[in-house]
């Protein structure tokens, strides 16, 4: 799937803006026929953006179940005899679509997209009304997982992941305009050899019997370094300007479908970044150079907004990056925005890429999410199907983002329970399964403190070991000399796997404004003295070759009394405002005073 563009060929047309819209808390409005004309009694929600944050009222927050969206478009005159899709970024975590009266896509993963094809039903020069019911039920066969609890005050979703369950339409909605025949796909595999650059490409279209692929790459300046034709080929680029942390440079490949009479049917541009990525021993390579990941974990959340793309505060969060000498994130805990990874790819940060499958682990359960006592892996919880979800969501993930050069490390799941024989079964097909969608990056998932090295049995199909550790936080809370020590330990030992570490995660929750001296948790003179112990640490051991702080900014959570209005172990302010840490840290990464 391509995402729509407006190119030579294609036309797109935004549907953001004001959608008509109302909760479904009964689930009444599939056989009330809410799709058959307009949305009774429906009030207005924005598009894109979470819809639990914009009114005053619980209910809207803690809404449980179908919400429905609708609008109308007018589609475009001149896309008579243009093949007609309707494109969501997003919709969380999952969406049944109706042009008029006319289902026309469902869709099950609230990180990635959908189209639905509806030429025909969506007639040029006319107007089509476009309902959509997104639903935000977890449970055990959806990724990430949860459970709906029937009490006397009506449904309360449980789930097992430390951030807020915003949902609804997050991203953009386009509907957009193809010939009939078109392209339908596109990938680049990049190499080097020597100063010159590789650019293998392959085009799938439909419709196309009897046309041509013909592809063109251009530089920066819009130079013509190489040109190919057939379906798949690869291009040389002389003396190639590689893609490097830091240094986001991009060609354009520009792809056409010609036919026999030399017509162009479709044109598609993809930027095309040309690096490699290689593990080799215990060293994380790009372009052949040892990288030391510096950066942070973060989310999508804003006040008000929630889970929404907003390019203002995109661009605010990568200037705060570039600011404290960051050079890479991991999309904790979903898929992010294709602009988020747009824009990562134009300046040179380095992505490790997730999926949504977090909080798989009820061993996890006790202090912060209230535990239900279930077992993690089994028939009745987290089975076969749920790997089946989990499996389309990395196909899915693999399909929306292997064309972009920022992106070098896979992380299919976060802290799920891994020291179980069950999480050994459940995972391994997962692993091969990432490997032969995508046999050009390392792959790897995000181990947790309850399977230490020794007890972990995931660890060993990982090309990369990711660690989230809370040495003098969950664990030594207030003692960094303890934790210190407890730390170096366990590092050690899993250096000594001979693979790459990376520290995904550690941090202190930090109130901003509170200080004490000597430092104490919460404090900010904490936050910086826990972070320096576990620079220390890192510093003394070389297999670590990265490390991400937990969090860039502080984020909505569920409610808990482990939770002080969500999750404050930001370096920034919900608002992006730096704490003591972000100074320290700037020090640090950058070399800045
Ligand atoms: C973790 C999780 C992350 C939490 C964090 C915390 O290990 O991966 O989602 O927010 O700990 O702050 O407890």
């Amino acid at each position: 799937m391509l995402r729509p563009s407006d190119t030579a060929t294609r036309e797109r047309k935004s549907l953001t803006g004001l959608w008509r819209f109302r909760l479904d808390p009964t689930g009444e409005g599939r056989s009330a026929g809410w799709f058959r004309g307009p949305l009774p009694e429906a009030g207005e929600m924005a598009v894109p953006a979470s819809y639990n944050d914009i009114s005053v009222d619980a209910t809207a927050r803690d809404h449980v179940g179908e919400a429905w969206y609708q609008t109308t478009v007018q589609v475009p005159r001149g896309w008579d005899g243009q093949r007609v899709v309707l494109y969501f970024e997003s919709a969380t975590h999952r969406a049944t679509v109706w042009v008029d009266d006319v289902e026309v896509v469902s869709h099950e993963g609230g990180y990635t997209p959908f189209e639905a094809d509806v030429t025909g039903r969506a007639r040029p020069g006319s107007e089509a009304r476009i309902t959509v019911a997104v639903d935000n039920t977890l449970t055990f066969q959806t990724v990430p997982p949860g459970v709906v609890l029937d009490t006397p005050e009506g449904k309360r979703q449980k789930y097992w992941h430390d951030f807020f369950n915003y949902s609804g339409i997050h991203r953009p909605v386009w509907l957009y305009s193809t010939a009939p025949a078109h392209l339908t796909d596109l990938t680049v595999v990049t190499g080097l050899d020597g100063a010159d650059g590789t650019v293998e490409y392959r085009a799938d279209a439909d419709g196309a019997a009897g046309a041509e692929v013909r592809v063109v790459l251009r530089d920066a300046d819009g130079r013509e370094v190489a040109t190919g034709s057939g379906a798949s080929g690869a291009l040389r680029v002389p003396d190639v300007h590689r893609w490097a942390p830091g240094d986001g440079y991009l060609y354009d490949l520009e792809v056409q479908l010609v036919d026999g009479t030399g017509t162009l049917l479709d044109s598609y541009h993809q930027s095309v970044g040309v690096r490699t990525v290689e593990v080799r021993g215990t060293e994380f390579l790009v372009n052949g150079e040892p990288v030391h990941f510096t950066g942070f974990g973060m989310h999508e959340d804003h006040a008000t907004l929630g889970k929404a793309h907003n390019d203002a505060l995109m661009l605010r969060d990568f200037a705060l990056l570039e600011w404290i000498g960051a050079n890479s994130f991991r999309t904790s805990h979903y898929p992010y925005s294709q602009d988020v990874l747009d824009h990562a790819d134009r300046h040179g940060i380095l992505v490790i890429d997730e999926t949504a499958a977090v909080g798989m682990n009820m061993g996890l359960g006790g202090g912060i999410f209230g535990t239900q006592g279930y077992t993690t892996f089994s028939p009745e919880t987290i089975n076969e199907r749920t790997r089946e979800v989990h499996g389309q969501a990395i196909r899915e993930l693999v399909a929306r983002d292997k064309n972009h050069p920022s992106v070098v490390l896979w992380s299919i799941a976060n802290e799920p329970e891994s020291e179980t024989e069950g999480a050994e079964r459940y995972f391994e097909p997962l692993f091969t399964l990432t490997r032969e969608l995508d046999p050009t990056r390392p792959v790897g998932f995000v181990n947790v403190m309850l399977a230490p090295h020794g007890k972990c049995r995931v660890s060993q199909f990982g090309d990369v070991l990711m660690l989230n550790r809370y040495y003098g936080w969950y664990v030594d809370t207030g003692d960094l000399d303890a934790a210190e020590r407890a730390w170096e330990e366990e590092l050690r030992a899993w250096a000594g796997e001979g693979k790459p570490i990376i520290i995904t995660e550690y941090g202190a929750d930090t109130y901003p404004g509170l200080h004490t001296l000597p430092p104490t948790p919460w404090t900010e003179e904490y936050q910086v003295a826990y972070l320096d112990m576990n620079h220390r640490v890192f510093d003394r051991i070389d297999a670590v070759v990265g490390e991400q702080v937990w969090n860039f900014a502080d984020f909505a959570t569920t409610s808990g009394i482990m939770r002080v209005g969500g999750n404050k172990k930001g370096v920034f302010t919900r608002d992006r405002q730096p704490k003591a840490a972000a100074w320290a840290l700037r020090r640090r990464w950058s070399g800045e005073k």
